[in-house]
């Protein structure tokens, strides 16, 4: 069996709802005298719509109380920040639907918003990450969670669409998002409502490039802050966040040695670049794969091997997708596969590695334990595949350690804060926190090596061609080069290198909306 379904809670009293509201809230419990038991709200979306309510041990709450404790201690921002705007409560008339991992630091994060004024209706943006016994502390704590470990899809949009409609009959105004699960179900389903929703805050890649598209198809209907790309959150969580709990959840779900091995990764963005320096930290050789000139220069730069997918799948005992875009391991590699190398995606879709081939071509698979299967392939050889190719971090372990969460945590309640208190001031788009740390360029004069000042040196002449060719076209003021001409320098020194760069597929070119031949970020991504 695949490694999806049930929660771990036993099976279930159905209720149906007093008003006929199929949602239950905390008006609710309270009325129903169950605040004072553990319980996680669990629900089936078919069966006419009736409500199950499951009470797990006491100590299941305790246990999630525990870990909300240990988590806060090593969350100094986001505790500051509920030390600082705690009394005066900033988020007061804020009624924040929320859809992200229900994690030990999201329920920090979920807690001090509280404390901040707002009122909570809460969901999960992966059908496998939610800690249950997080969540039956929250809901315990008496905020409205929607979320358990083993969602179906089904399941999974039904606790999304219990987080629209608050307590006292009126819907939310604020969304705060990963993936763009919330925002897009809000644009398909309640359109009519964007008109009150002050704005939404959104945490990671995948997401920020669905809004892109949202927003280039002119169907953006909110201000949205880009959380993901303050400086605290991409270059934190992303990098050295997923490096540790990576390593984290392939030990969790394979126990396997990580030295020796060789290791390809996927992508060497933020996320790519953490799971490389950890990986090989561990003592694995790492190769790294991209379509992305400048990151294959800088991971060769950091001394991987680059090289293409077509290449690096017949060597790699472990692969790790960190991309946010789509089928970038497919049935043609895995069938080149060594026998029982292990598929790992730390991306937040479930398209990096081609389950449904997988699924469709496997002539047997079989469940090692919750969350890990072995497909066995028709060549006669076998694949790992841990999360049912899910965000393996928050699937197999229990994601990026508070630390680091308590970064970009603190930047979403930052978010939530300039969107309600300059409600109106930000514009329908995509935008990013204002003063966030600037990167500071500090060039190097002499003594660099010729192959990398060859790098600056040809940026130099594209420079002086820019401005003369383009002569009154660059008013007076400080400009950057075009990244096409940044992405171009980056090429011509890949050969040299012996760097093989693959090519985004039609596919996958549509699916992050990036063209085949670049640019490949956006003018603000840092590299
Ligand atoms: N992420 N959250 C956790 N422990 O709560 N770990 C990782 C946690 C977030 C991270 O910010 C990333 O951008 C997002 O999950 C992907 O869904």
């Amino acid at each position: 069996m695949p490694a999806t379904g049930q929660s771990h809670f036993s099976e279930i009293q159905s209720k149906s709802v007093p008003n006929g509201n199929d949602s239950l809230n905390e008006e609710q419990i309270q009325q129903e005298g169950l605040e004072d038991v553990t319980t996680s709200l669990i629900s089936i979306p078919t069966a006419g719509r009736r409500f199950c309510r499951q009470f797990s041990e006491q100590s299941v709450a305790e246990s999630g109380r525990k870990a909300l404790s240990m988590a806060e201690v090593e969350m100094p921002g986001v505790m500051r920040l509920r030390k600082i705007y705690g009394p005066t409560k900033p988020l007061k008339g804020v009624r924040l639907a929320g859809c992200l991992h229900v994690t030990a630091q999201t329920g920090v994060m979920i807690e001090t918003l509280r404390e901040l004024g707002a009122e909570i209706r809460w969901s999960c943006c992966n059908p496998l990450s939610t800690q249950d016994h997080i969540a039956a502390a929250l809901v315990k704590a008496g905020i409205a969670i929607f979320a358990w470990k083993g969602e179906t899809e089904e399941e999974k949009l039904w606790c999304i669409d219990q987080t629209i409609y608050f307590a006292n009959g009126e819907p939310l105004n604020a969304i705060l998002d990963d993936g763009c699960n919330l925002t897009r179900i809000v644009h398909e389903k309640y359109l009519h409502l964007t008109h009150a929703i002050h704005g939404g805050s959104e945490e990671t890649t995948a997401g920020i490039t669905k809004l892109r598209k949202l927003l280039k198809s002119k169907k953006l209907s909110i201000p949205v802050i880009n959380v993901n790309d303050s400086v605290t959150k991409s270059k934190f969580d992303n990098n050295y966040g997923c490096g540790e709990s990576l390593v984290d959840g392939i030990k969790r779900a394979t126990d396997t040695m990580i030295g020796g091995k060789t290791a390809v990764i996927i992508g060497y963005g933020n996320v790519g670049k953490g799971c490389a320096k950890t990986l090989s930290g561990h003592g694995a050789k790492v190769i790294i794969t991209e379509i992305d000139p400048i990151c294959a220069l800088q991971a060769a730069m950091d001394g991987y091997q680059v090289t293409t997918i077509a290449e690096a799948c017949k060597i790699g005992h472990i692969f790790v997708t960190a991309t946010g875009s789509t089928e970038l391991i497919r049935g043609e590699h895995i069938m080149e596969m060594r026998d029982m190398a292990i598929l790992c995606n730390i991306g937040s879709g479930q398209t990096e590695i081609d389950v449904v081939w997988l699924k469709a071509n496997a002539i047997k698979i079989e469940n090692v334990k919750p969350q890990v299967d072995i497909y066995h392939l028709p060549n006669g050889r076998a694949v790992i595949l841990p999360a049912d190719g899910r965000v393996i971090n928050l699937s197999c372990a229990h994601g990026n350690p508070s630390f680091v969460m308590s970064n970009s945590f603190s930047n979403q309640i930052l978010a939530q804060i300039e969107l309600f208190t300059k409600k109106g001031q930000y514009p329908i788009g995509i935008h990013i926190l204002p003063a966030d740390g600037r990167v500071i360029n500090l060039s190097c004069a002499h003594g660099n090596p010729s192959f990398v000042m060859s790098n600056s040196f040809s940026n130099q002449i594209l420079a002086q061609i820019e401005l003369f060719t383009k002569k009154g076209q660059y008013p007076i003021g400080i400009h950057i080069l075009p990244k096409t001409l940044d992405e171009e320098v980056a090429i011509a020194h890949l050969e040299y290198l012996g760097i093989k760069l693959d090519k985004l597929t039609p596919t996958q070119s549509a699916y992050i909306d990036v063209h085949p031949d670049g640019p490949f970020k956006p003018i603000y991504y840092r590299y």
